[in-house]
């Protein structure tokens, strides 16, 4: 057990660790462009929001190497319990900017449907897991998960993420008890940004770190910056391979920080100083990995804008299509629920149907409350 943060890229971008095997340059390369798609989608979130056309919006802006980090470190085959502020993680997987956008106006062409929060993606082929809205109740499951891997003897891993906020809740000890007995093949991944919301983390535990609590459950915690990319790379990795090995379970708490609202629907000027933002500006993950990359050769002027041109015109071209796509039919609210649908519903569908032909209801939206 250690309590020394792993730190790979110091804020200047010189290297103070080792990565070993060291990282190719093309990979280098896709963890700047994912955080920057990461980011680019955060502009264009919270602009919708703002503006009326999306009701909802979870930016994490300043947790993108932490998102970045730990997915990459994963195989394609793995499994991923994400939290809502982990879109890094799904665009890492293969997820499209069309469909993470379709989501976010839960449109006709959302694979949810409109049924389900936005920001709460899920993409089955890629091994995203549907995101729980309610805190850590996907670390039991992804638990399940992992034991279910271990059984099957199929080698996949299942990486179980949460926020500080989350450690608090009874999950989380169940979780990481139940995995510490079986030795199940999952890393716990905590992105400690220092907020629930607007509870400060010293409210959220007496401990002297989050990752100090495996000690009790019996299996290895670190804790990594969570800002610089190569150190969550490394630290994910190593916990990976452990319990790809039979080695059971890792937690990793990643030291980073919300540098935005906790959602289009809060403002944290209300409860946090602009100086902490400050200070944590500073340590911004992608100025920090754009400087490491300028040192190693890598990064030219060139390579910046075609990252943040090819982001922004994703971006835009995907809300274009979405918004081309319009809104799902009320109808199909009815669908999916019964095999056969029983008749009382099919009379209120029916009813619905002909209340709509009147065209009274008109506009029924209006910004999400949380
Ligand atoms: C069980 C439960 N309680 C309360 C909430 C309301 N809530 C939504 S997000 C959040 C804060 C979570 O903080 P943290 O786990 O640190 O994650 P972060 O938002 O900082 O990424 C809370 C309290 C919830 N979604 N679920
Ligand atoms: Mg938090």
């Amino acid at each position: 057990m250690t309590t020394e943060m792993l730190q790979v890229i110091r804020t200047d971008g010189t290297v103070q660790g080792k990565m070993d095997p060291p990282v190719p340059e093309e990979m280098l390369r896709r963890f700047y462009r994912t955080m920057i798609q990461v980011r680019a989608l955060d502009e264009k979130g919270m602009l919708l929001q703002r503006t009326g056309r999306i009701g909802f919006y979870v930016p994490s802006g300043g947790q993108e190497a932490a998102q970045v980090g730990a997915v990459a470190a994963l195989d394609a085959g793995d499994w991923v319990f994400p939290t809502y502020r982990d879109p890094g993680m799904a665009i890492w997987k293969g997820a499209g900017m069309v469909e993470m956008i379709a989501h976010e106006y839960g449109c006709a062409t959302d694979r949810c449907k409109g049924r389900q929060m936005p920001n709460h993606y899920a993409f089955k082929e890629l091994k995203f897991v549907s995101i729980s809205s309610p805190i850590a109740t996907q670390l039991p499951q992804a638990v399940g998960a992992a034991m279910a891997a271990k059984y099957r003897k199929s080698k996949e891993v299942v990486l179980a993420g949460m926020g500080d906020g989350g450690t608090s809740e009874g999950d989380f000890h169940v979780a990481m008890n139940f995995a510490g007995v079986y030795k199940a093949p999952v890393v716990f991944y905590c992105q400690n940004n220092h907020w629930a919301i607007s509870v400060p983390l010293h409210q959220q535990t007496a401990s002297e770190t989050i990752a100090i609590k495996a000690k009790a459950y019996g299996f290895p915690g670190v804790q990594v910056d969570g800002n610089d990319v190569l150190a969550v790379y490394k630290a994910v990795k190593e916990a990976v391979d452990r319990a790809r090995s039979g080695g059971g379970p890792t937690f990793v708490e990643a030291l980073t920080y919300r540098m935005g609202p906790h959602s289009s629907s809060d403002d944290p000027k209300r409860y946090r100083p602009a100086t902490e933002e400050e200070d944590w500006r500073r340590k911004d993950p992608i100025e920090r990995f754009r400087k490491y990359l300028q040192k190693q050769g890598i990064w030219t002027e060139a390579f910046e804008k075609e990252t943040w041109d090819h982001a922004r015109e994703e971006v835009n071209a995907a809300v274009k299509e979405v918004e081309r796509a319009g809104q799902p039919a009320v109808s199909s609210m009815f669908d999916d629920v019964y095999h056969e649908m029983p008749p009382e519903l099919r009379a209120q569908k029916d009813g619905l149907i002909e209340y709509l032909k009147t065209g009274e209801l008109k506009d029924i939206g209006g910004a999400f409350p949380l």
